[in-house]
């Protein structure tokens, strides 16, 4: 029954519009402000991910983040990092490929949700086997925002892996837009990750709402 209960709660999360921190966008203190404004306008999951941090830093910023998240019942999440995540009871971690296995992962933070990032169809078909709460699937298009990202992989992907595993939630990453969303999500995604789409825009807040908009309309 526990394990059930588990899964149900699990499924609640909701991961549609899903925002992510990058290094060039966590350096100043305006972006907590930019945050927050997105937290209120849409944003339904959050990612802590930082690439240049030591731990102290990322404690620091991260328990900042979480607070700022449990206001507006947003889920967080931590990137790469089992111990930080555990160490702020987030909501979750996600992992890649080089990171520490998902199977580790998922026995030392049992109950929360592990994501795991896939960049073409044979590890998300590994990962999801693996037991992955979600995939975090990408490049899906060219970015410029992660400099080792892999090749993108196109659309064609998601919907390979729906297909097959409709029961995993499948979030597309890289190079998504206000112009490329409505593909993806017709294509089968459950949700997008984004970061330069929201953070490079000149109202963050605005470029939330309007992402959301329009995956509830191409959802429809
Ligand atoms: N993983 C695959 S692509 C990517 C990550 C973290 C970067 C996504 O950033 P953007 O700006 O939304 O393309
Ligand atoms: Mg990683």
């Amino acid at each position: 029954l526990e394990r059930e209960v588990l899964a149900l709660i699990k499924s609640a999360v909701d991961l549609t519009l899903y925002l992510l921190t990058d290094d060039a966008y966590l350096n100043e203190e305006k972006f907590w402000r930019v945050i927050e404004d997105c937290l209120k306008n849409g944003v339904t999951a959050f990612q802590y991910r930082a690439k240049g941090k030591k731990g102290a830093e990322m404690y620091r910023e991260g328990m900042r983040l979480k607070e700022l998240c449990e206001k507006h019942g947003v889920s967080y999440f931590v990137n790469d990092r089992l111990d930080l995540g555990m160490a702020l009871n987030a909501d979750g971690v996600h992992v890649g490929q080089e990171d520490l296995p998902l199977e580790v992962v998922k026995k030392h933070f049992p109950g929360k949700i592990i994501g795991l990032s896939a960049t073409n169809y044979e590890e998300g078909i590994t990962g999801i086997k693996a037991g992955a709460d979600y995939l975090g699937l990408g490049p899906i298009f060219p970015t410029s925002t992660k400099e080792d990202a892999a090749p993108p992989c196109g659309v064609e992907v998601i919907r390979k892996l729906k297909e097959e595993f409709p029961n995993t939630p499948v979030i597309a990453i890289g190079g998504i837009d206000k112009e490329k969303v409505s593909e993806v999500i017709r294509a089968g995604a459950d949700g997008i990750a984004v970061i330069s789409a929201v953070f490079g825009a000149e109202s963050p807040a605005k470029a939330v709402y309007e992402l959301r908009e329009t995956i509830i309309k191409a959802k429809e």
